[in-house]
């Protein structure tokens, strides 16, 4: 009795030990906040749905509407900037966390960040490091702990092949009888839009009803699983969307397949995710693991290149890129799209499955608003496991997240700071009930939260106090925690301008049934410049200057660069070196893309994958261009964030170090 007494404050330590879960991470690409059936979708997900069904939902969980970002907030717990971005070298990552408290971790999948996985705390790692490959072919990115991974010329598939490794891992897991932690972070359903065959043949047809009817099919499914409110607003369908029924047969048929694509990408990814779930099932292993489930940002809205657009699109070079208007639907209920701070761009479905640990009632929903960073406390708190205050080599900033595990305990969300909201330009802050957004440095605006999770009813206008006080505690947080320059926090413009982005489809019907922004862009295409005979070109969201022998480029986010593509004669064939020094105040990944022959356009071709230190000073880049052909025409991005990059001393070398072209 006396034992009892004493154990009362301590209750929990006193039980027997529980064994510690297992954890699995599933991070989807690019994936919209309706896309799964539990969240109001036609398309089928019958292994998510049944994890929602035994586990919970959360109905207000963010992500930071963009690919690495996401990543950074969830494998580092702190916001992407503050974070120290793709470095994480102001983070400590979940992984690094586990592994001293005794788990065996392993990831799968798309990186997107710096170095690699084994780098930071993964003991195994299969997949691309790459922001996205061709699903059949992949890229050169690809490793196998630690080592270049060559994909399969046949056969191969990346959303299949990432479960096949999975298990794998696992079988090794089990084997040294450790718990473990398994992050799959699926490519899917980012475009290049490419399902396997027998998946979007099993989703023919069933758009031609088109976006209209799908949208409202999809809010009403909501409001019927209780998503929300039997009240809530949809938000209508944006100006630059046209009605279905006004499009021209041959954009509808292009529309309806390219949704039939997506819908046999996330179909896949469900499959693949019942393979695993079966197998945790036969080990045993179901009941305590915890799985959860995310999106790293909304659906996307940017129409690049498509190719081969009257073919189907699992036959191989064949590459279509995403539409606005099935990212409006796949966003439903929500305004707006992946890197827009709207709910459109940040809300993904967040499931987590435990029968061993959550005590809420099966396919319970959680509204308490959560965010990606919330992910590595609830980890550490559910393994046991410290988080480390100091680590080799970086210099980890305070958590920004809170621990979710009174959530699944039945217990109410810890009182959280406000969600700090960023990428690029476009902003946000979450107090409360309350959320401002700016949309690319636009004016603030004001929604409340719990009355109009929709964002349609903007009251900025009436409630200017609370703008003010939310915008200082924005700028504050940016300043204090996130740690940006003074450009990253200058304020948003005094005049609204419009809402639109040059890479959002163009239904105008301008281009016929080719409603792929590509050729809308064209026209806008800033003239090459010329340089003794050597055109270059900046690319979009990039503007050029020549100067001093230096090529100096003013980059906004998305994805800037150079294109090279009409070379004089290169005599020799590869393989080549690309050298130049650079001196960047951008952010972000760089990429190279290059050509041999006239037919392939870029950025089809290779890709190679390099880093550009972004701290204002000049560094020296060496880049091999592995090819036995001749150099056709090449593409460089040294940056995939905002800000001025200078390059300089940019040659062509060939094997034996002859310069064989230079620039400028
Ligand atoms: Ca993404």
């Amino acid at each position: 009795m006396k034992l009892l007494v004493l154990c009362l404050p301590l209750f929990m330590s006193c039980l027997p030990a529980a064994p510690r879960p297992n954890i699995l991470v599933v991070l989807t690409d690019d994936l919209g906040y309706s896309d799964l059936g539990c969240y109001g979708s036609e398309i089928e997900t019958p292994t998510l749905d049944r994890l929602a069904g035994n586990g919970l939902r959360f109905t207000q969980f963010s992500n930071t509407a963009k690919c690495h970002s996401s990543r950074v907030s969830l494998l580092g717990g702190r916001w992407c900037k503050q974070a120290g971005d793709a470095s994480l070298n102001r983070a400590v990552t979940i992984p690094e966390v586990l592994v001293p408290a005794g788990y065996f971790t392993a990831m799968a999948g798309k990186w997107h960040l710096s170095k690699e996985p084994t780098d930071f705390g993964f003991q195994r790692y299969f997949g691309h490091l790459s922001g996205a490959c061709d699903y059949y072919k992949g890229d050169q990115t690809f490793r196998l702990n630690g080592k270049p991974w060559t994909v399969p010329k046949e056969g191969f598939y990346t959303t299949v092949a990432n479960v096949d490794h999975a298990l794998a891992f696992l079988g090794e897991a089990r084997a040294e009888q450790k718990p473990w932690f398994l992050y799959i972070a699926f490519n899917a359903p980012h475009a290049p839009l490419q399902p396997l065959d027998e998946d979007y043949k099993k989703y023919e047809g069933r758009y031609d009803a088109g976006w209209d009817v799908i949208r409202t099919a999809r809010t009403a499914k909501q409001k019927e699983l209780g998503l929300f409110g039997k009240d809530a607003e949809s938000s209508p369908r944006p100006d630059h969307v046209p009605a279905w029924e006004t499009l021209t047969p041959a954009i509808q048929s292009w529309e309806s397949r390219r949704m039939t694509a997506l819908a046999g990408m996330i179909d896949r990814v469900d499959q693949e995710l019942g393979r695993l779930v079966a197998n945790l099932e036969k080990a045993g292993e179901l009941d305590n693991t915890l799985i959860l489930f995310f999106s790293d940002n909304g659906a996307c809205p940017y129409d690049r290149n498509s190719s081969h657009m009257a073919r189907p699109p699992y036959e191989p070079g064949v590459r279509w890129s995403d539409s606005t208007g099935w990212a409006w639907v796949r966003n439903s209920p929500f305004r707006y799209y992946k890197q827009n701070q709207f709910e459109g761009g940040i809300a993904t479905p967040a499931i987590a499955h435990w029968p061993a640990g959550i005590k809420r009632v099966p396919g319970s929903t959680v509204h308490s608003p959560a965010h990606l960073v919330d992910v590595l406390p609830t980890l550490a708190e559910l393994a046991g496991a410290t988080v480390p205050d100091t680590f080799p080599g970086r210099e980890p900033t305070p958590l920004a997240g809170v621990s979710l595990a009174p959530v699944f305990a039945g217990q109410e969300m810890h009182q959280r700071p406000p969600i700090h909201l960023l990428f690029g330009q476009d902003r946000g802050l979450r107090d409360g009930d309350w959320k401002i957004a700016s949309f690319r440095s636009q004016p603030w605006q004001l929604y409340n939260m719990a009355k109009d999770r929709a964002e349609v009813h903007n009251v900025a206008a009436e409630h200017p106090e609370i703008v003010e006080r939310m915008v200082a505690r924005w700028h504050e947080m940016a300043e204090k925690d996130l740690m940006l320059s003074e450009r990253e926090r200058k304020p948003v413009a005094d005049a609204a301008t419009g809402h639109r982005h040059p890479e959002w489809s163009d239904y105008s019907g301008r281009n016929g049934a080719v409603t792929s922004s590509r050729t809308g862009s064209k026209a806008r295409k800033a003239p090459a410049k010329k340089t003794g005979g050597k055109a270059i070109r900046a690319r979009r969201e990039t503007s050029l200057k020549i100067q001093d022998g230096e090529l100096i480029m003013t980059c906004e986010d998305g994805d800037p660069g150079l294109a090279f593509e009409r070379f004089g004669p290169v005599t020799e064939a590869g393989p080549y070196t690309l050298a130049f020094q650079v001196k960047s105040e951008a952010g972000g990944g760089a990429e190279l893309y290059f050509t041999t022959d006239a037919k392939t356009t870029l950025p089809n071709g290779e890709r190679v994958d390099f880093a550009v230190t972004h701290d204002g000073a000049w560094h020296e880049v060496a880049i091999p261009l592995k090819t036995e052909k001749t150099l056709h025409a090449l593409r460089l991005d040294p940056c995939d964030k905002g800000g001025v990059v200078r390059i300089k001393g940019l040659e062509l070398r060939s094997q034996g170090a002859k310069v064989l072209q230079a620039w400028p």
